[in-house]
């Protein structure tokens, strides 16, 4: 089984390479999704480098947790912390979005190891993750299910169907990330279908809920720990990211939710994660 990181200045550098490799990849595509991508990098690194049983020697490994990544379009960040955590070579990575490439624009299961569903349109992978929770938890199990969800996901009706039944079958289980950036392809969540008191609702459903800084790595495993030990309820943990994050040029705006950087972007977002780098390497 994969050997857990446990050392968060570790964790930190990975999550600076993941966010290196999102940016060469999209560069490369020249189409592709910037924003989420680099916003979910540091919680794509804690899960696999820390938090989730899983074997990249041994994808199908029964007892593996199962990691459902529902908003599909962000899968550069899936597809780089994959690669990193070992599932398959780098130099696949600059395949994305080419033409028989096993990394097209939204995930395929089977195209590739390490992949649990195919995702894409929006809002379908809590319904999958469930599912798999009730198969777990009725099976006497111990493996769990984590789902990666976006906020613009929050919109759909699917959702809410899939949030009842999680908590009708007390799926403790089951944890579910929310990747709260408040952005959608259109602007921001809040003045295209508000979704706030986004807490409260899932606190109506029944759920566990957690909100932590979702660039935190040390909050993120907590958090993640924290959901393992709530036995009759289904756990939602919001996690507050910047969209673009580690990018200023990138950060908060809505226009690179659906666009890739340029020649000169990409070089500026490389200088700038060397940067980071080195100081993340200082950090005592
Ligand atoms: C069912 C469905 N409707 C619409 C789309 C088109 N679409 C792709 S991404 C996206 C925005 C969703 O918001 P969010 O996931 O929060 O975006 P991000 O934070 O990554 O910018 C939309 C509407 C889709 N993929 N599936
Ligand atoms: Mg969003």
């Amino acid at each position: 089984m994969h050997t857990k990181i446990t050392k968060l200045k570790q964790l930190n550098l990975i999550a600076n390479t993941i966010r290196q490799d999102v940016i060469k990849m999209l560069h490369e595509a020249k189409s592709g999704h910037s924003a989420g991508s680099l916003g979910l990098a540091d919680i794509f690194t804690a899960l696999y480098f820390n938090i989730i049983y899983h074997d990249p020697n041994n994808p199908q490994w029964e007892g593996r947790d199962r990691l459902i990544l529902s908003n599909g379009h962000v899968c550069p960040v899936l597809y780089a912390t994959l690669a990193n955590v070992g599932y398959f070579p780098k130099t696949e990575l600059m395949t994305l979005r080419k033409l028989g490439s096993a990394l097209q624009g939204h995930p395929h299961k089977g195209a590739l190891p390490g992949i649990e569903t195919s995702s894409g349109p929006l809002a379908q992978g809590l319904s999958q993750a469930v599912g798999m929770a009730i198969v777990s938890k009725s099976e006497k199990k111990k493996w769990r299910v984590y789902c990666i969800v976006s906020d613009g996901e929050q919109q759909e009706g699917q959702n809410w169907e899939a949030v009842m039944l999680a908590a009708k079958y007390k799926l403790g289980n089951l944890t579910v990330i929310m990747d709260r950036n408040n952005i959608q392809i259109d602007g921001f969540t809040e003045e295209i279908m508000p979704l706030e008191p986004i807490v409260d609702k899932y606190k109506a459903f029944g759920w566990h809920i957690i909100q932590i800084d979702g660039h935190n790595i040390q909050k993120i495993i907590d958090a993640c720990e924290e959901s393992k030990a709530v036995y009759e309820k289904p756990t939602m943990i919001i996690m507050h990211t910047i969209p673009g994050r580690g990018i200023p040029f990138m950060e908060f705006l809505t226009e690179w939710h659906g666009k890739t950087p340029s020649k000169e972007e990409a070089e500026k977002a490389m200088e700038i994660l060397l940067e980071s780098k080195k100081e993340i390497e200082n950090e005592v």
